[in-house]
């Protein structure tokens, strides 16, 4: 079995509960509260900014094959930034000044410190998880969701041709490293699968239930 096919098998009750977020469903069947569904897109909109950088560094660390697709990667999600943006204002959700909530700002320290710390193969683990975990959890939301809703376009960018063959690129490119690393390293590469899984989960909790940071209470905004 490939590597991305044995990890997914091995974390399937974790991914199993991605896939069955409330945040998802919800979505899905058009119940999603319309704050809570803005609360998402300010915090993936803080996300999708760090993924630019975190795909930038990993860049110089890789084989020059993987250079192309990477570097492709970059304006994609400029134009993804765009699709936020003119959601944003079709709806009117305000996506300036939001400051990132705990599990958000966690999750892109541990993107870039993967990318500026660990290995290629293990950085490059993360990157696949992320989205593949997108892939997936946007796909559940397309089986029901009414194509006339105003969120809809994001249900698109995810699950288009487009996405799907970046992530199948991702994926046999992992396996393909995986395959080319020793134990220690593959083993690595593992616990990093399991973590950015944990941390796709952390996330649509965090969107569906509005968590912020402890403490914030009572203390002025610099
Ligand atoms: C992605 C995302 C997909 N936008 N947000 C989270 C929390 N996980 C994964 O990444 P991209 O770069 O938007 O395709």
């Amino acid at each position: 079995m490939n590597f991305c096919e044995q990890q997914l098998t091995r974390i399937r009750p974790l991914w199993d509960r991605v896939l069955d977020h409330r945040f998802l469903r919800e979505t899905r069947d058009g119940t999603i509260a319309r704050d809570t569904f803005a609360n998402w897109m300010q915090q993936d909109y803080l996300f999708v900014e760090a993924a630019i950088p975190f795909i930038a560094a990993l860049m110089p660390k890789g084989p020059v094959e993987h250079r192309a697709a990477l570097g492709r990667a970059l304006p994609g999600l400029e134009k993804e930034l765009e699709l936020f943006r003119e959601r944003a204002a079709a709806v009117g959700v305000e996506l300036r000044d939001v400051r990132p909530s705990f599990t958000n700002h966690a999750y892109v320290q541990f993107l870039l410190a993967s990318a500026y710390t660990k290995s290629y193969a293990e950085a490059f683990t993360v990157l696949y998880v992320a989205e593949k975990a997108y892939y997936d959890s946007w796909m559940v939301v397309r089986h029901g969701i009414d194509r006339e809703s105003v969120w809809f376009p994001f249900v698109e960018n995810w699950t288009s041709d487009a996405f799907a063959g970046w992530v199948g690129y991702l994926q046999q490119e992992l396996d393909g490293l995986a395959d080319s690393t020793g134990p220690a390293e593959r083993q690595r590469m593992a616990e990093l699968f399991e973590i950015t899984a944990r941390y796709e989960l952390a996330f649509w909790e965090m969107a569906a239930s509005g968590e912020g940071w402890p403490g914030l209470e009572g203390v002025v905004e610099c």
